[in-house]
């Protein structure tokens, strides 16, 4: 990339605390959790607990609607200025509750046009839904990618539901990444910015990282997120009743290093709740509960 347009890149993450390292420190998001279905099911989710695509496993998040996601924002935008983003990233998938997370994002753009919009997807319905976040001015985007071989997806991939069929192993984690690459391709025509979030999985995926990391590079994401699976069998996961253990911190460092020659890597990911509030690794969310905010009035001002 040309300086100029690391420049005009920096300007557009620079208030968003998970795309921008500096950001972390000064800006704040806040999730709502609106999204209950997935589409798929991974081995290290379960559905009792927020998507562990973004979030440490086993945190169960309060379900809202819309509009209650929009009366929260609006008071919790009046008591944190330094909020700036708004994702939507569970507790299932957004875009397996495509009129949820949209009315959502609807009524925040109406009311609080200054906050970003930022969406967490596994990407399967992606191309179906790009034309509705390009409309709504969504910011940004997170897929999460585990790897790009559909052998290793049938390891970490139970099944995958796509209109109205449910596919298993190789072939529903063939399904899954052939989307995946179509929301890439469709993101960057969008000129909308991509994270790819990765779960690092010890003796699945771990070695295989780097290939996903260079691909994504390839089609356009700019920040890529290695999380380490987090893995117990009081989470009832599939990952955590077959003994399978996440990696250590030097393992993900890693491998983290090894793609960092590449593009950048994000290293300061908390693993958010589905309705985590303030700043990264400062968690409000208990300030906010549904009891609680319902009774506050929005003091937001445009
Ligand atoms: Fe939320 Fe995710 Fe948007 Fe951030 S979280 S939807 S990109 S506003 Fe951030 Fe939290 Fe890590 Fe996610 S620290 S889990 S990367
Ligand atoms: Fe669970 Fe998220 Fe995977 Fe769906 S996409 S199965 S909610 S981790």
């Amino acid at each position: 990339t040309t300086p100029e347009m690391d420049e005009k890149l920096k300007e557009r993450i620079a208030k968003h605390p998970c795309y921008s390292e500096e950001a972390h420190h000064h800006y704040a998001r806040m999730h709502v959790a609106v999204a209950p279905a997935c589409n798929i099911q991974c081995n290290y989710c379960n559905r009792k607990y927020d998507c562990a695509n973004e979030s440490r496993p086993g945190v169960v998040s309060e379900l809202l609607t819309p509009e209650e996601a929009a009366h929260k924002v609006l008071v919790i935008a009046g008591k944190i200025p330094q909020m700036t983003v708004l994702g939507v990233a569970g507790p299932g998938d957004p875009l397996a509750n495509p009129e949820k997370t949209f009315r959502t994002f609807e009524l925040i753009a109406d009311k609080a046009p200054d906050i970003k919009l930022c969406l967490s997807t596994n990407g399967l319905m992606l191309p179906e839904y790009i034309d509705r976040i390009k409309q709504l001015n969504i910011d940004h985007v997170t897929i999460t990618l585990n790897t790009i071989d559909p052998e290793i997806g049938a390891q970490i991939y139970a099944w995958v539901h796509y209109k109205r069929k449910r596919y298993k192993g190789v072939e529903g984690a063939k399904i899954l990444l052939e989307k995946q690459l179509e929301g890439l391709q469709a993101l960057k025509e969008a000129d909308i910015l991509c994270k790819v979030n990765s779960v690092m999985i010890p003796g699945i995926n771990d070695h295989h990282l780097v290939e996903v990391n260079k691909m994504i590079r390839e089609n356009g994401a700019f920040l890529h997120n290695i999380m380490p699976l987090i893995s117990a069998p009081e989470h009832g996961t599939h990952f955590g009743l077959t003994g399978q253990r996440g990696p250590t911190g030097k393992e993900l460092k890693e491998v983290q290093d090894n793609c960092s020659g590449n593009m950048k890597m994000m290293r300061h990911c908390r693993q958010c709740r589905a309705d985590a509030v303030g700043l990264l690794g400062e968690d409000r969310s208990q300030e906010f509960t549904k009891e609680k905010f319902l009774e506050m009035a929005p003091e937001y001002n445009l």
